[in-house]
């Protein structure tokens, strides 16, 4: 298991400094959040320089659950511009997120509920753009959040359903921790459940504070992700109560300890 981090949370002045600093504070990974494109050959230099790799890539815009067809093609093309760009970086993948909030679309009873609209559609383009996935050798990664943020795919087996139903090697789930901790029963046997399908994992405790700031029990998670021989990425994303420079460097040495268990 390989420990990353967002990059808005690691101080610097420019991407370079930011991967120097998770480099000497124990990270492996940083998860880069836009304008991936414009910035590819400032990325690669940085890459390049260090250790630290480029894990995952977020900011997907659009909505593959919009009722404007703009929306939902402006998410689909984010996603094929993205997946090249993860090859080139040697990246896991794109993460992206099927629709923030409440539902968009109508609902069509007795036909289809929204529900059962919105899952009909975003297997029919997910079907689309893994293929895109499949050529680029680099996975889409489905995040589930959760019911404050969305009303729609909220835990990791919801995400399983849907990459059994779209049947591509590159369609995997993302699991992350802060969402996990208002879904899921039992976050350990959550991941155990899903095992075949975690690509990638947030990090973030129950306070959506750095790892040790709130109430989440790491250990037992990390053991099953040990036990299923998951060695992949997991990210920070959470917010940081204090000095970056201090925290930072704490928080990966919390992360080990819990990880050896
Ligand atoms: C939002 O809460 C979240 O967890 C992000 O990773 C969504 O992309
Ligand atoms: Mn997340």
């Amino acid at each position: 298991m390989k420990l990353s981090c967002r990059e808005g949370m690691v101080p610097g002045e420019t991407l370079k400094e930011k991967f120097k600093n998770l480099e000497n504070w124990g990270y492996e990974g940083i998860e880069i959040t836009g304008n991936v494109k414009e910035r590819i050959e400032e990325i690669k230099e940085a890459e390049k320089e260090s250790k630290v790799k480029v894990s995952t890539i977020a900011g997907v815009g659009g909505c593959l659950l919009s009722p404007e067809r703009e929306e939902r093609e402006r998410a689909l093309s984010d996603m094929r511009e993205l997946l090249p760009l993860c090859s080139e970086l040697g990246a896991v993948g794109v993460i992206f997120v099927p629709i923030f909030g409440g539902a968009r679309l109508p609902d069509l009873s007795p036909l289809f509920s929204t529900v059962e609209l919105e899952k009909e559609l975003l297997i029919e383009q997910l079907k689309v753009v893994a293929k895109d996935a499949e050529s680029s050798g680099s996975f889409l990664l489905l995040e589930p959040l959760n019911r404050y943020e969305t009303h729609f795919i909220r835990t990791l087996a919801d995400g399983v359903e849907i990459c059994k139903a779209v049947s591509s090697p590159n369609l995997k789930i993302m699991a992350d921790f802060f969402h996990m901790n208002i879904e899921e029963e039992d976050i350990a046997q959550s991941l155990k459940q899903a095992a075949s399908y975690v690509q990638h994992v947030h990090l973030a405790d129950s306070t959506r504070l750095l790892p040790g700031y709130g109430h989440t029990d790491f250990k037992k998670p990390f053991a099953v992700l040990k036990e299923i021989g998951y060695d992949k990425y997991m990210a920070l994303e959470c917010s940081i109560p204090g000095e970056p420079q201090e925290e930072l460097p704490k928080c990966a040495e919390y992360l080990r300890q819990c990880i050896k268990g």
